[in-house]
């Protein structure tokens, strides 16, 4: 086994699938808090404001917000050494346009990022995860309106100046990446919402405003970066970006060339702007073409130079097969689109599981970018049984990660150099594509339904111990 001595090891959460507690010491609504529940054949909705008969399950989540305790002595028992949240910004920013934080939600975070030291990890703090505050979003349409930098850059200014000696490692935004497909505009860009009632189902009618939206959100990741390193020069900054690696369906050119520009358009740009501070030439050339190039204010490209990124993060769940070929079987209930794989298996949710492809991917960025990375979110989401006897016998999730260490393994013996792994989702918690319970990925369960319903009661499942004896071990015994 190959693993660097002082491995990151743990588990990544975001704030609203987690943390519950909405409008607790005054925190604001965030986006997330206007998504109701759904599951794989019922979509989310947004709703403008809260519906009264209508489940939002950011509202309670699994209510981190009053079990952090007992649930952070719990990965303290895995011997997790990082553990990935993300902060909510509407708790600190209630609106998110005020001047001054709000203390009490800085209060709340005081608290957690202490008990995660005293119990041996070091906090690894994504800044906006699938969130930003409603006031931004209904005052300004959120990113679309360049005012927006300054207040995401307040903010981050509030929590990097606070932690500055407690965190080292921190994310502007998670899965950025998805602002180039009509997905992320609501909930990290914050376009107003009323756009995506006129326009369902990611259609492109306003694409121009959302590149926009989505320059002025890498403007303010670059300035956040740049900030950190005046902050505290050795504070870690990545980008974090959803790896959907590809492979051509078939050896045909005409599905080769169709592959690399889905690769580079959805899965490398927004890595690219922020690992190499300016946008690559193919996009500039795709978006000119289609009168989408944002506007650049004078300063925007020394600004972009200035704020690279120090490390590489991305998620990593799946493969998916990219043709011409309109026809291609495609997986079951898998949201992000893609063909299916003759070669792979799909979880209940259609995400192909593919091992090897973590490995390919990390020698495909390491070649590309040369930065250390680390692989923030990866795990199987899977239908857990809860028996009787009060156990979970998750071999399926053991074998899954088992394989995919091995793939990391395999790409650090071939040069790469990987910081760190926190795989998703350490304790059940809410789906961020279906809002649903069922689709668990932890190592803790939670007893609780798909509509909220249950006694939140936590219970060690199998692949409890077994991640221990991974991190006990440095990924040898496995
Ligand atoms: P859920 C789609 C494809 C890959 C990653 O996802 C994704 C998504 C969004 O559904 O998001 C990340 O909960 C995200 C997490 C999310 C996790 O993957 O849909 O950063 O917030 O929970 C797993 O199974």
């Amino acid at each position: 086994m190959a693993f660097k001595t002082g491995f990151l090891w743990g588990g990544a959460t975001a704030a609203n699938q987690f943390e519950g507690g909405y409008n607790k010491d005054g925190r604001g609504l965030s986006v997330a808090d206007l998504k109701t529940g759904g599951d794989v054949n019922t979509p989310r909705r947004f709703t403008s404001t809260i519906e009264k008969e209508t489940y939002y399950p950011s509202h309670q989540a699994i209510d981190f917000y009053d079990h952090h305790k007992a649930d952070i002595d719990l990965f303290g028992q895995m011997n997790f050494n990082v553990f990935r949240m993300s902060i909510s910004w509407s708790r600190i920013f209630p609106q998110g346009d005020e001047l001054v934080p709000n203390e009490a939600g800085l209060q709340f975070y005081d608290t957690i990022i202490d008990e995660l030291i005293e119990n041996g990890m070091t906090p690894l703090i994504t800044l906006s995860h699938f969130e930003i505050p409603m006031g931004l979003v209904e005052k300004y349409s959120g990113f679309s309106d360049r005012r927006v930098i300054d207040m995401y850059v307040r903010y981050a200014q509030t929590v990097m100046t606070r932690y500055k000696d407690k965190v080292t490692y921190w994310l502007t935004f998670n899965e950025m990446n998805f602002g180039t497909m009509g997905r992320g505009e609501l909930t990290t860009l914050g376009m107003n919402p009323k756009d995506e009632a006129i326009y369902p189902n990611g259609q492109t009618e306003n694409e121009k405003v959302r590149f926009q939206a989505l320059h002025n959100a890498l403007v303010a990741s670059a300035k956040v970066v740049k900030l950190g390193h005046d902050i505290n020069p050795d504070f870690k900054i990545g980008c974090m970006i959803c790896h959907i690696t590809s492979y051509p369906l078939t050896p045909n050119p005409v599905d080769i060339l169709e592959q690399k520009e889905f690769d580079l358009r959805f899965t490398k740009f927004v890595g690219d702007v922020q690992v190499r501070g300016e946008y690559p030439s193919y996009m500039t050339a795709y978006l000119k073409k289609k009168d989408s190039f944002p506007v650049f204010e004078a300063e925007d490209a020394a600004i972009l130079k200035a704020g690279t990124v120090d490390m590489y993060t991305f998620s990593y769940y799946m493969s998916v097969c990219i043709t011409l070929d309109e026809t291609a079987a495609e997986t079951n209930g898998n949201l992000m689109g893609g063909k299916a794989n003759p070669y792979l298996e799909s979880s209940e949710w259609g995400w192909q599981i593919d091992p090897i492809g973590l490995t390919y991917t990390l020698l495909d960025l390491q070649d590309r970018y040369g930065l250390p990375m680390m692989v923030v979110e990866n795990g199987l989401g899977f239908a857990d049984e809860l028996r009787p006897d009060g156990t979970i016998i998750d071999d399926y999730r053991i074998d899954y990660m088992r394989q995919h260490i091995v793939a990391m393994d395999a790409a650090v013996e071939k040069g790469v150099d990987l910081l760190g792994y926190t795989m998703w989702g350490p304790i059940d918690l809410i789906s961020a594509g279906t809002g649903e319970m069922k689709k668990r990925y932890g190592f803790i369960y939670v007893d609780m339904n798909n509509d909220g319903t249950g006694s939140l009661k936590r219970y060690k499942k199998k692949s409890f111990d077994w991640y221990k004896q991974v991190i006990t071990s440095n990924g040898r015994d496995l």
